[in-house]
């Protein structure tokens, strides 16, 4: 039975890739930080509360050789890292720590134990390629904007390094913008479905918003973990773009969103300038002609299913909540 290790298993991603790998009949472990409170609401389906075994405290500010050690895993995931973009203007030192050099305490973890048979899975972001124009794909040149799009290309180039100079399997995932029901609450999609459902159900009365002309290109997490076990598995350790190739503006995906809810989505948006960055991405599509032809991967769900799915979780979201507000009084 192969071994999976992997790291920020408790963020959306590393949810959907524990169920995989799980199905796919790996033994999977998990890193997970301590909290203050609980933070593992999206694995607690997954594995059992007390199951010491798979999950284990670990911080990737600390380096988590311990754990490579013990597990001696087949293939390691680096989920983790300060994944939010506005947040990196903000603690640029700690993002560039734990979403850079993270990976690299990781990569060396892999060298100076000589795990010769672990491979490694870079989570690396379109963000890298930060105000190069659309499309993007492998050979588009990196030009990131944020302390995160900085702190994201050290740990592409140290996986590229790490490859090259050590001869270890360890391989980057460019993947372009993710989401789905288990998406974080700040992240914009999600911020629109659960703040759209919430009005409907009068729990808030208006959304505010920062940049409503951002062109991403939006596919679902469930899709994407796909992806990222299959780059492991290729024959060759490469670098892949992982997109649908499509994108739209943060102001139609708030205007499908509330369409889809029978509003008017202009009665309900407001702007300010404090969810706006420092810089912006204007506009992110992946050209992801690589990954189809080298790996035969296609995303199965579209733009119109990402909203439906995101939006009918968070409508029953909305009535707990609003059921809980009525029993209250
Ligand atoms: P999330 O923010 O949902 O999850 C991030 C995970 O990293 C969480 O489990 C978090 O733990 C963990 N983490 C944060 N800091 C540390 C630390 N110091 N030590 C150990 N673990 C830590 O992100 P996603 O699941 O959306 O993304 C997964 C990865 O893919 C990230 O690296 C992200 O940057 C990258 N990525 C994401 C894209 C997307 O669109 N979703 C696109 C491209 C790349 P905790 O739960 O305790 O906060
Ligand atoms: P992004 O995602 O920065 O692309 O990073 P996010 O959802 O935060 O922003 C997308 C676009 O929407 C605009 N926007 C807002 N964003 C947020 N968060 N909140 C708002 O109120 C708001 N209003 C407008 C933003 O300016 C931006 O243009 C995500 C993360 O998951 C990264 O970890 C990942 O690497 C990249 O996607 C690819």
């Amino acid at each position: 039975m192969k071994k999976a290790l992997i790291t920020g298993i408790t963020g959306q991603d590393g949810s959907y890739l524990s169920e995989l790998l799980l199905s796919e009949g790996y033994d999977v472990y998990g890193v997970i930080r301590r909290a203050s409170t609980i933070n593992t609401s999206r694995i607690d389906d997954i594995f059992a509360p007390d199951d010491k075994k798979h999950i284990m405290f670990g911080d990737l500010a600390d380096g988590i050789d311990d754990i490579l050690y013990s597990i001696q895993p087949d293939e390691v995931y680096n989920m983790a890292s300060m994944s939010h973009v506005k947040v990196s203007f903000e603690i640029p030192v700690y993002t560039a720590d734990i979403t850079g050099i993270g990976a690299l305490r990781i990569l060396e973890g892999i060298r100076k134990l000589n795990l010769k048979h672990t491979k490694f899975y870079q989570a690396s972001s379109s963000e890298m390629f930060g105000i190069t124009p659309p499309p993007q794909n492998e050979n588009s040149p990196f030009n990131p904007v944020s302390p995160y799009g900085c702190a994201k290309l050290l740990a592409y180039h140290a996986t590229r390094t790490y490859r090259l100079g050590y001869n270890i399997f360890a391989s980057n995932g460019i993947l372009f913008n993710h989401e789905s029901e288990r998406r974080g609450m700040t992240f914009v999609t999600r911020k629109i479905t659960r703040g759209a459902c919430r009005i409907k159900l009068g729990l808030q009365d208006k959304l505010t918003l920062g940049n409503l002309d951002a062109l991403r290109d939006w596919g679902h997490s469930r899709d994407y973990m796909k992806a990222v076990h299959l780059i492991l598995q290729h024959d060759k350790p490469d670098d892949f773009v992982v997109a649908t190739g499509i994108y739209h503006t943060v102001k139609e995906f708030v205007s499908a969103v509330f369409a889809y809810l029978d509003m008017d989505w202009k009665e309900f948006i407001l702007s300010d300038d404090k969810y706006k960055r420092p810089n912006e991405v204007p506009a992110l599509q992946g050209d992801a002609t690589k990954i189809r032809n080298t790996l035969k991967w296609k995303p199965e769900i579209d733009f119109k299913m990402l909203v439906k799915l995101m939006v009918d979780h968070d409508l029953e979201e909305a009535k707990k909540e609003a059921l809980i507000k009525e029993m209250k009084g």
